[in-house]
């Protein structure tokens, strides 16, 4: 550290120059968080200093993320749910890990996964010992559930389905899990960490909520498509028993027991995610999924009549092509198996879609 403080100037300056140094988000197609809503930055600023870790503290901010749990709920078709505000998916997805595990009792559990989980699920199961069981991909990229039964075995604890994976946009058949779930009494997730906050806003989507009977609990990421401050992720559970499984004594808190992962939370984001859904409501929240779809759509077309082909239908969006070459400044992504990746997310619009068509035209003329 610095003997002498630095001058306020000479500070920001300092700050803005290293801000300088990110990537504009007019170039970022790869990413699947976004530029916050204002609203979410406004509302986030009024919280800076709360802390959801100490409730009793902070009973208006507890309320707001209580009233964010309800909102979601109601949304994923579960008003009662219970649930809180996490760190974003990695933090949803291993608490719920975590809970099936607990519920299980087994003593070498087991969790069948889709081959295309998000890697927070290895970490999950390295931090709890559990094995994963990887269950082979359809022509579409879903989850081959016809292959799920084999896997399973008594010490399985957990089934995970994607609904909205992170490399090819699209939904496993949750509805088929739910059954299968049902059927052998296992715990099912479902990490709905991007799509949880796009296809309630769709037409025709595909089942994946809490009213398919089976489905224990769902991670859903305010701070992807929800345009909240980062970090917000909510993790959201049916049965209230399954959080009790995790809980722990605080004996000098403002609350007794607790069943977070980490102590301290920030309320900044939660006001913030709720911020953005109060204000915009569903209609305002279909408008803006509407037309992050039209611009994968376009993104589709557009890229089918240089030659180069998607990979797959996406069920939200995110648009996968064949390999090609992009230029500098945009930046992409590229999937395991090797496939262009673009997420038209929020800050996405038409005007920056069209530019890279220009772009890949120039190349591919
Ligand atoms: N589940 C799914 C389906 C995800 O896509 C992600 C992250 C997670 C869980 C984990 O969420 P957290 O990262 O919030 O813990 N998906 C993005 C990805 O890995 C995260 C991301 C966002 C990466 C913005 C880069 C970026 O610039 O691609």
């Amino acid at each position: 550290m610095r003997e002498k403080g630095r001058s306020i100037d000479d500070l920001f300056s300092f700050l803005s120059a290293k801000r300088q140094e990110d990537v504009s988000h007019e170039y970022i197609l790869s990413s699947m968080c976004t530029i916050p809503h204002p609203v979410a930055s406004r509302a986030h600023s009024l919280f800076l200093e709360t802390n959801l870790g100490d409730p009793g503290l902070f009973p208006g901010t507890a309320s707001l993320e209580s009233l964010l749990i309800e909102r979601l709920g109601t949304l994923l078709s579960l008003p009662a749910a219970y649930g809180y505000a996490t760190s974003g998916g990695t933090e949803s997805n291993i608490q719920a890990l975590r809970i099936a595990k607990r519920l299980s009792g087994s003593r070498t559990p087991n969790v069948v996964v889709p081959r295309s989980v998000h890697f927070s699920f290895q970490k999950a199961c390295d931090i709890l010992d559990l094995e994963m069981r990887t269950v082979p991909l359809d022509r579409e990229f879903r989850m081959d559930t016809d292959r799920v039964p084999e896997l399973i075995d008594r010490n399985t604890c957990a089934l995970v389905g994607v609904a909205g994976t992170t490399e090819y946009g699209v939904v496993d058949p949750i509805r088929e899990l739910s059954s299968i779930a049902a059927d052998f009494g296992i715990f099912l997730h479902v990490d709905a960490a991007f799509g949880g906050m796009v296809l309630p806003f769709l037409d025709d989507a595909p089942p994946f909520d809490f009213s398919l009977p089976g489905v224990s609990s769902i991670a859903v990421d305010p701070h992807k498509m929800g345009m909240s401050t980062i970090p917000a992720g909510v993790l959201l559970i049916r049965e209230k028993d399954a959080f009790s499984s995790l809980a722990v004594d605080t004996p000098y808190l403002s609350v007794r027991q607790e069943f977070t992962l980490s102590g301290t939370r920030p309320g900044g984001p939660v006001a913030g995610a709720l911020a953005v859904l109060e204000y915009l409501g569903k209609e305002g929240m279909r408008d803006i999924v509407a037309g992050c779809m039209k611009n994968t759509w376009r993104l589709i077309d557009g890229m089918e009549a240089f030659g180069i082909p998607r990979i797959v239908t996406p069920d939200v969006n995110v648009a996968t092509f064949a390999k090609t070459n992009v230029p500098a400044p945009w930046r992409v992504s590229w999937t395991r198996e090797g496939h262009l990746r673009i997420v038209c997310m929020p800050h996405v619009h038409a005007g920056i879609i069209e530019s890279f068509l220009k772009d890949i035209g120039d190349i591919h003329a």
